[in-house]
């Protein structure tokens, strides 16, 4: 079966060498369900040489904890066993892409260089500086969108309105069976070699305060186990009870797919597979493809994602002309992380994300809200709000979580409401629209005591 050509990039020409296939594995950290890891393996099949996976670790990562670190670090060691039983050597490297692995393809003879998509601007930056030091072609494959990002726009679109009819109209084409990855033959055992997960794992100059959640675990299993629980459990109800906080009305898959130990296609084939559509199904589809994917072409198309000059027009002028209204509380980046505002609910909300690493999706748009109302500036709001969210949830640093900050503060993707003070035309959420929706007590005592 042939490979879509429009999830493939080709980054940089390069001499035609003979010799092994690096897959340079970033954003999508699992075996199977991953197109850029087929490719890589089609390359290496052909070519009949063996297929090398490397990943290079960064330690200061945006904000990342101990949290974020160990359980990605513990996905990836499931993806060496995965990838060993396959004859496939799996490279862990220190330090910034660009640093490592030009040597790594120098010493080995890499023949031919393959990366994952991101639109992470961090990303571009990796490879914008590691292109100009190869001499081999460098492809990049989306194998995190259903429809690739770079394929289903080539621009920033207004809303999830404007890409729906995009994405639904390429979906037959792009929700096609995934190959499985077999057993590679031409392996050579010299390029296998130890990993040492124990330094990644206890010595990486990172920072340790915030603590491992409890509950979750990492890796490729546990995220099918998480679809299955969620396909069996929750699927049927998720439209009524997705916006209820105090309910478990979530997949909980947004972990997973942040570190790409799942694969988005993954999930929405099973939920077609088990499910006839129905309002359940078509209101989750919406949110794991329509709002997942429009957060990767907020993030590509709009370099200022996470910056106040990332909003639309019109958000800045009616934010700046609020900008000096009389603001009933005020709260400073310290008062916020401790949960220490005269909102109880919204501090219930914040101590659930340090918690548990995880904030219930309705209780986000409320959260990132008052931090707007609460705040001295929109700009000061946008960069407490990403940085509280980067620095607690384990689904954090990811383009949905700068595209969720934008809508709630910078109106993106969302129209113009009602002006108010503060907010202008922002859309507005407060505590009662909040206790028309849902038992906020109940909430409250939930979001601290989650079994
Ligand atoms: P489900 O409702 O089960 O959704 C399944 C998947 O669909 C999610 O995992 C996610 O990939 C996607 N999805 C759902 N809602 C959205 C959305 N609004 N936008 C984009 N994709 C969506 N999501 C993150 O993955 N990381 C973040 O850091 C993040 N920060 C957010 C910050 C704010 C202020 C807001 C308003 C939203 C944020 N979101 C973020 C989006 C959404 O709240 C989470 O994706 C969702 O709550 C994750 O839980 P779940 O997987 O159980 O959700
Ligand atoms: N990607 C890497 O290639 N190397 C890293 O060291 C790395 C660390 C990291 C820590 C926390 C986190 O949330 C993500 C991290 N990522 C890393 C990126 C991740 O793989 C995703 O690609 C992006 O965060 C989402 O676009």
């Amino acid at each position: 079966m042939a490979m879509n050509q429009n999830r493939i990039r080709l980054l940089q020409k390069g001499r035609d060498l003979k010799g092994p296939i690096l897959y340079w594995m970033s954003r999508d950290q699992r075996v199977q369900d991953n197109w850029a890891l087929i490719f890589a393996k089609r390359l290496a099949d052909a070519q009949r040489v063996p297929l090398i996976v490397v990943f290079s670790l960064v330690s200061d990562f945006q904000f990342a904890t101990e949290r974020h670190f160990n359980f990605m670090l513990k996905g990836l060691m499931q993806v060496e066993k995965n990838l060993a039983n396959l004859n496939i050597p799996y490279v862990l490297l220190f330090g910034e892409p660009q640093n490592t692995l030009p040597g790594y393809i120098e010493e080995h003879n890499i023949s031919v260089l393959v990366c994952d998509f991101d639109p992470l601007k961090i990303k571009r930056l990796w490879k914008k500086h590691l292109a100009p030091q190869l001499t081999i072609p460098f492809y990049e494959v989306d194998a995190h969108n259903i429809v690739p990002a770079l394929y289903v726009s080539q621009k920033t679109e207004f809303s999830a309105y404007t890409i729906r009819s995009k994405i639904n109209k390429l979906l037959p084409v792009f929700l096609e069976r995934i190959p499985i990855i077999i057993p590679h033959t031409f392996s050579d055992k010299k390029l296998f070699r130890k990993n040492d997960w124990d330094y990644a794992l206890n010595k990486l100059p990172i920072d340790r305060t915030v603590k491992e959640v409890p509950g979750i675990l990492p890796g490729e299993k546990a995220a099918h186990d998480q679809l299955e629980k969620f396909l069996t459990h929750t699927l049927p109800h998720y439209n009524e009870k997705r916006n209820d906080p105090c309910e478990d009305g979530q997949s909980g898959l947004s972990p997973y797919l942040h570190f790409g130990q799942i694969s988005a296609q993954r999930v929405a084939m099973e939920v077609q597979a088990h499910f006839s559509p129905d309002p359940n199904t078509e209101a989750f589809l919406e949110e794991l493809i329509v709002r997942r994917e429009l957060s990767d072409n907020f993030c590509y198309y709009n370099t200022k994602y996470d910056s106040f000059d990332g909003f639309h027009p019109w958000a800045q002028a009616t934010l700046r002309e609020h900008e000096k209204d009389e603001r009933e509380y005020m709260y400073s980046l310290k008062q916020l992380e401790s949960a220490s505002t005269h909102d109880p609910l919204w501090n219930a909300a914040q101590n659930e994300m340090v918690i548990y690493g995880k904030m219930h999706g309705y209780m986000r748009m409320y959260w990132a809200k008052k931090i707007l109302e609460w705040s001295e500036s929109p700009a000061t709001a946008l960069k407490n709000a990403i940085y509280l969210n980067d620095h607690y949830s384990l689904d954090g640093r990811d383009p949905n979580g700068y595209t969720g900050c934008a809508w709630s503060i910078g109106g993106v993707h969302d129209r113009a409401w009602t002006e108010r003070p503060v907010f202008g035309k922002i859309r507005y959420m407060n505590y009662n629209g909040c206790a028309r929706k849902f038992n906020i007590a109940k909430y409250i005592e939930k979001a601290v005591t989650q079994t």
